[in-house]
């Protein structure tokens, strides 16, 4: 493990880089921040997030993970805001490709992983629907939970799916493409943070084993619920490529 666990009150003290993360859960936003200061070896300190803290959440702003606080800098919760800082602290490995087309196209299809509609909040909507439906998916209370935060009505989750099969077949379909090319990476043939986002994404699908991600039982069947055409659509590429990353860039076992 690259970072420490520190409290509420010892982060607001620090100095250097802190941040904000979900305790106790994979969340692939989190894990995607966590591997890309893995990666560029930044030191940070890490706070769980927690909801009845007045102190926290003056400081991080919101409550919600992950949450990047450098400094006194303002508090930067966007992926994309997360991935330029770190890009700034430790500019090698660069992890934003240099080339101005390259690095376009990696913003686009990290946008379409990360971002509000993108394969990680659809995907939460879909587990959401399953919940608040009896049909596997994240528990009850927690479904009702994350409905009310994260753009849920019976519409949005019955319509998650099909855009959750449009994302992945899009993902496989350019690993397939840079394969072809004798790359198994998302662009180009050396690692970026799309490689990251798609590694930590596809634990929403695929979850790491007990032994490298010690999760509550609930929340791994909750990621292991996969209706008949989301299955089909999770190509062994998208977790081969996960294993490539945890076996060469990332840190295991995970730290929740
Ligand atoms: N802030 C991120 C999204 C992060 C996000 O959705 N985090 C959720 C994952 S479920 C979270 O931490 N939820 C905890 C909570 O809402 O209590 C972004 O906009 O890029």
């Amino acid at each position: 493990m690259t970072f420490e666990y520190v409290s509420v009150e010892d982060a607001i003290k620090r100095d250097g880089l802190r941040m904000v993360v979900v305790g106790g859960v994979p969340s692939p936003w989190g894990e995607a921040a966590k591997g890309i200061l893995h990666i560029k070896k930044i030191d940070w300190a890490a706070v769980r997030l927690v909801y009845d803290s007045d102190a926290l959440n003056e400081w991080a702003g919101q409550q919600t993970g992950p949450v990047a606080i450098y400094e006194n800098e303002p508090p930067r919760s966007g992926w994309s805001e997360i991935l330029l800082l770190a890009e700034r602290l430790a500019p090698a490995p660069a992890l934003i490709p240099a080339d101005p087309a390259d690095r376009a196209h990696m913003f686009g299809l990290a946008h379409e992983i990360c971002a509000e509609g993108g394969l990680g909040w659809t995907r939460r909507l879909q587990l959401i629907h399953n919940g608040l439906n009896d049909a596997g998916g994240f528990p009850q209370p927690v479904a009702q939970y994350l409905a009310n935060k994260y753009g849920y009505s019976p519409a949005a989750g019955a319509a998650a799916g099909q855009r959750v099969v449009e994302l992945l077949n899009l993902l496989t379909a350019r690993l397939k493409t840079q394969q072809t090319t004798g790359s198994e990476f998302y662009i180009g043939n050396s690692v970026t943070a799309l490689d990251v986002y798609s590694a930590t994404f596809t634990t929403m699908f695929a979850p790491l084993p007990p032994e490298h991600c010690d999760m509550h039982p609930k929340t791994r069947d909750a990621f292991n619920t996969l209706d008949a055409e989301t299955r089909a659509a999770v190509d062994p590429i998208l977790p081969a490529h996960r294993d490539m990353m945890y076996a060469k860039f990332l840190a295991l076992p995970l730290s929740l």
